[in-house]
């Protein structure tokens, strides 16, 4: 057996069945919506980037300016079929949303400081910063939240958003 003239043969039978592993892209990273909720969602980038965009400016630290860019946590919520406006009244009011990261940090917000009759809070779930996509320790995706005096529940690394309606 000539071993030398097998090889070529060799070689392109391990390439042709590791074509298909080598291949594929890593997954695409995925905002969970889930929970108490009509429609639970998956949101890739892409899906994101097809929905109505926003920016928020913050200060930095060096005294220029941050500017996030994405969709409201409302508009998020929304497609996912959140109880707001008149569905929002009662013991529906008592439904929040668990923020959760990646690290294991979570934070909450309830459906009432996010509704434009009550509170109307405006919550980046931002994909951006300064036209970029966020790094890893950031993102892919992260809230932001301009109008709290503290940076803690602006969660980065976001992974799921949980709806939990307390009162059935
Ligand atoms: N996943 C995750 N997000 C987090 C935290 C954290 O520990 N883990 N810390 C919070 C706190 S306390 C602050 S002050 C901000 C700091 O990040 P920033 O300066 O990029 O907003 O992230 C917030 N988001
Ligand atoms: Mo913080």
């Amino acid at each position: 057996m000539n071993y030398t003239r097998l090889l070529p043969a060799l070689v392109l039978a391990t390439a042709v069945a590791f074509a298909p592993v080598w291949a594929q892209a890593p997954p695409a990273a995925v905002l969970a919506v889930q929970g108490d909720i009509a429609s639970p969602l998956s949101l890739t980038a892409d899906d994101l980037a097809k929905m109505p965009r926003e920016t928020v400016s913050l200060p930095a630290p060096d005294g220029t300016k941050i500017v996030y860019e994405g969709v409201t946590l409302l508009a998020v919520l929304q497609k996912a079929g959140a109880p707001f406006g008149k569905q929002l009244r009662g013991k529906v009011l008592s439904t929040y949303v668990l923020a959760k990261a990646m690290d294991g940090y979570q934070v909450v917000f309830t459906l009432g400081e996010l509704d434009p009759e009550f509170g109307n809070e405006t919550i980046l779930v931002a994909d951006k910063r300064d036209g970029k996509p966020l790094g890893d320790k950031q993102g892919p995706f992260r809230l932001v939240c301009p109008n709290d005096h503290e940076g803690a529940r602006s969660v980065r690394m976001l992974e799921t958003l949980e709806i939990v309606r307390l009162a059935k």
